[in-house]
């Protein structure tokens, strides 16, 4: 225990770009990040999860001219709406990385550096279709046919044509090494069909890839060459190793956190984590990450999410509405992790009222009210332990062990249905051992089912602190678990409750929600 109590784990999300209001898609990534640097700092980890926002490039300038605004000002004013989501989504970033702080331009600046000097970079000119909403450019046969017979990219982004002197990446020399990379680390990439299909994107022949673009200003200048900017993409990527404390590769993080163990993305940008970041870093001589994870994409009742269809899925109006803890653990638990998934209102309560309302919170309610008043709202004093007892206790102490082989692999999904087995297998018990009847029968017998229910309750509440900080919290203070016994080295017998400890008054944890016309209709 002590020996992996000091492991490190480095947890990224994308950097967001600032020209889009924060909506779902980006809660649901950070979300995804903070249940992992969670769970690792509970598993007794030292965390480091970066988030922040990506504020260079052409498609951010567009939109500070847009608002009238130069791009720094728009840059900072709107840079700080992702902050405000991490705040009310309360996520647990370490840090909070900006592309336009001094500290990222240096380790831009070191990383072409790195490049040019093994001769990875040169100078040639680019003529080609470029689309500015993804940040990419697109090769003539990659092109799709518009509705209005224009092209497209095949992300349905608008593209023009683009001719410039430019700067190139040697990224055609990257892939015989590349596809060595993702057979040597079979892990790199996931899912599975994810990682099937960039391997086929690599073995169907890379191109040398632009790197610098010369007919705008907003980026980061190339070193020695002021005409030209660094490609977005190349720019963004980096930041996750600024955070690290790149380029000094000699400082305490950078030895501690780079490489960094997992960058959670969409979908959408798996090509540039999965192929050109670690060609970059392959050809800087830097270790590339060990593993990308790419998740699913969100509709709204089985809509693509866009501006133009006025549906996005506000963040804040999900958490007014269900409140916090119940929004968190529906996007992670309602769609297995990396496919795709649908938010609509139906399944969200059907969530918050079957999982959360009825199997969790009443269980609590029911076993902690029971508690309350007839055992002197004090830990029960457990006698012999029966078969049943014992095959509930045992289920809770080896859930952690279940749980944390599937969050290894980003199966958030899975580890709250195993959660769920046991909070489902304690109710069963609740109904089987009736300690209502106890009451009168045989007391002592009633206090060791309490018990029993009361330690089981303990360990569920410790493993779903990652999902729902806020209500797990309620429900550890409700039995009385101190705050330093609330990490995983506190489950199995180790943090088991003190029989007489007194215990606070109980108080529900996740109310039903009820449908504003079905409360019209009962008043009415
Ligand atoms: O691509 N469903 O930034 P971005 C699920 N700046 N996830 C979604 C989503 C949806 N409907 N919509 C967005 C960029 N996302 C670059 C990244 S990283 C070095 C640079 C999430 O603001 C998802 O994680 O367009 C996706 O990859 C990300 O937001 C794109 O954010």
């Amino acid at each position: 225990m002590a020996a992996k109590a000091r492991e490190r784990y480095y947890v990224t999300t994308p950097i967001y770009y600032v020209n889009d209001a924060p909506h779902i898609g980006h809660a649901y990534t950070t979300l995804a990040c903070d249940v992992l640097a969670r769970f690792m700092r509970l598993d007794g980890y030292d965390v480091m999860f970066l988030t922040g926002t990506d504020e260079h490039g052409q498609k951010v300038e567009k939109s500070a001219r847009a608002a009238g605004m130069d791009p720094q000002a728009f840059t900072d004013q709107v840079s700080q709406n992702f902050r405000d989501l991490a705040r009310a989504m309360n996520f647990s970033n370490n840090d909070f990385i900006r592309t336009t702080e001094q500290r990222h331009k240096d380790a831009c600046q070191a990383l072409w550096r790195a490049l040019k000097a093994r001769d990875q970079i040169y100078l040639g000119s680019y003529a080609g279709w470029y689309a500015v909403r993804d940040e990419a450019y697109y090769t003539e046969a990659e092109l799709v046919d518009g509705p209005d017979g224009g092209k497209l990219a095949p992300t349905g982004a608008e593209v023009e044509w683009v001719e410039e002197p430019s700067y190139f990446f040697r990224l055609s020399d990257w892939q015989e090494p590349l596809l060595k990379f993702y057979a040597d680390h079979p892990a790199f990439v996931a899912p599975e069909t994810r990682r099937n299909e960039v391997i086929s994107f690599v073995k169907s022949g890379l191109h040398d890839l632009s790197v610098s673009r010369t007919s705008f200003k907003w980026g980061v200048p190339v070193p020695d060459d002021p005409d030209h900017i660094m490609y977005v993409w190349l720019d963004a990527l980096t930041n996750y190793m600024t955070a690290a404390g790149y380029p000094d590769t000699e400082c305490a993080e950078y030895t501690r956190y780079w490489p960094a163990d997992l960058h959670m993305v969409g979908k959408d940008i798996l090509r540039f984590h999965a192929i050109y970041w670690p060609a970059f870093l392959l050809a800087a001589g830097l270790e590339p990450p060990r593993r990308v994870f790419a998740h699913g994409w969100w509709t709204n009742e089985g809509h693509k999410i866009s501006k133009s269809l006025g549906n996005i899925i506000d963040p804040y109006h999900l958490i007014e509405d269900y409140g916090l803890d119940p929004v968190r653990y529906f996007l992670l638990r309602e769609v297995p992790f990396g496919k795709d998934g649908d938010f609509s209102h139906r399944a969200m309560v059907n969530r918050l009222n079957g999982d959360l309302a009825n199997d969790l919170g009443n269980l609590v309610q029911r076993v902690l009210s029971m508690i309350n008043k007839n055992c002197g709202a004090q830990v029960p004093a457990p006698g012999a332990l029966s078969e049943d007892d014992q095959a509930l206790l045992t289920a809770a102490q080896e859930l952690v062990d279940s749980v944390r082989r599937v969050i290894r692999v980003q199966a958030f999904h899975e580890a709250l249905e195993a959660i769920w087995t046991v909070v489902r297998a304690a109710n069963a018990y609740v109904d089987r051992q009736a300690p209502w009847v106890l009451r009168k029968e045989d007391p002592a017998r009633m206090q060791t089912v309490l018990y029993v229910l009361a330690e089981t309750i303990r360990h569920i509440a410790i493993l779903t602190q990652p999902f729902m900080p806020d209500a797990s919290a309620r429900i550890l203070d409700q039995l009385a678990v101190p705050e330093d016994r609330r990490a995983f080295a506190a489950l199995g017998g180790e943090g088991a409750l003190t029989q007489n400890t007194p215990l606070p008054k109980p108080e529900g944890v996740f109310p039903r929600y009820v449908e504003a016309e079905a409360t019209a209709e009962s008043a009415g």
